[in-house]
């Protein structure tokens, strides 16, 4: 059963928008969680992605089951590596850092989430993810000790998500890291939506409901918000 993306698929073919909120269990206290949890039951928020760069394990299942047992959204793994991995979410991001050239990104981690993986149910989702420049050094670009592509070599992004679709990706991810000063250009969603069949995720330093819209305009399919919720709850009290 391929229940996620097939939704995510059918939202595509409908044209309806997904908005994710990014919950990184490091910057989530626990005790405040449930407070958040009914801002997430009140916000358009369609699924929940649960990750970050440098999570400790422990803290993600105890995030997972919290969320699984109050919320009904699709639960989502976006693992730095392979020890975020729960195996009570519902899905994972299956990341391979197209932009990167480290071998450890590209194919080394997933390699060792195999064993994992195998005896879990999650449903794995292949999401070509590539690091946009957006003004400064973020987390992701730390983390793996890759460089971001050049945020105005707009055809390069186009050939590189094509490439991961070509290879097999489900998805394709366009970040441009957690707090980032500048988002991943219009231009690049627009002409990225283009060039690929498959559904576009956008995240990265979008913190207004005017970024969020531009970016849906501009042909995202799915908008990830993090910190602008990390730092205000209410960030979506606009309904
Ligand atoms: C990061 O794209 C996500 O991986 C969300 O970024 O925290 O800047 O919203 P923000």
């Amino acid at each position: 059963m391929k229940k996620i993306y097939d939704e995510i698929l059918l939202a595509k073919a409908q044209n309806r928008k997904l908005l994710a909120i990014l919950l990184d269990p490091d910057k989530i206290e626990i005790n405040h969680l449930s407070v958040l949890i009914e801002k997430i039951k009140m916000s358009p928020a369609t699924h929940i992605l649960v990750g970050g760069s440098i999570v400790e394990s422990d803290k993600i299942d105890e995030l997972v089951l919290l969320l699984k047992e109050k919320l009904t959204l699709p639960i989502i793994l976006f693992p730095g590596n392979p020890s975020q991995i729960s195996l009570h979410a519902d899905g994972i991001l299956f990341l391979s850092l197209l932009s990167g050239r480290n071998p450890d990104y590209l194919i080394e981690h997933q390699i060792n989430a195999v064993p994992l993986l195998r005896k879990s149910n999650l449903e794995i989702i292949s999401t070509g993810y590539i690091l946009i420049e957006s003004g400064s050094q973020t987390a992701v670009e730390r983390v793996s000790q890759t460089q971001p592509m050049d945020r105005k070599n707009i055809e390069l992004v186009c050939q590189t998500a094509k490439a991961g679709e070509y290879l097999g990706n489900k998805l394709i991810y366009l970040e441009a890291g957690s707090g980032a000063k500048l988002a991943v250009p219009l231009e690049m969603i627009k002409a990225v939506s283009k060039e690929i069949l498959i559904p576009l995720i956008v995240g990265g330093g979008i913190r207004s409901h005017q970024a969020i819209q531009a970016a849906f305009e501009s042909g995202a399919d799915m908008v990830v918000i993090g910190t602008a919720f990390e730092n205000d709850s209410n960030f979506f009290n606009f309904r």
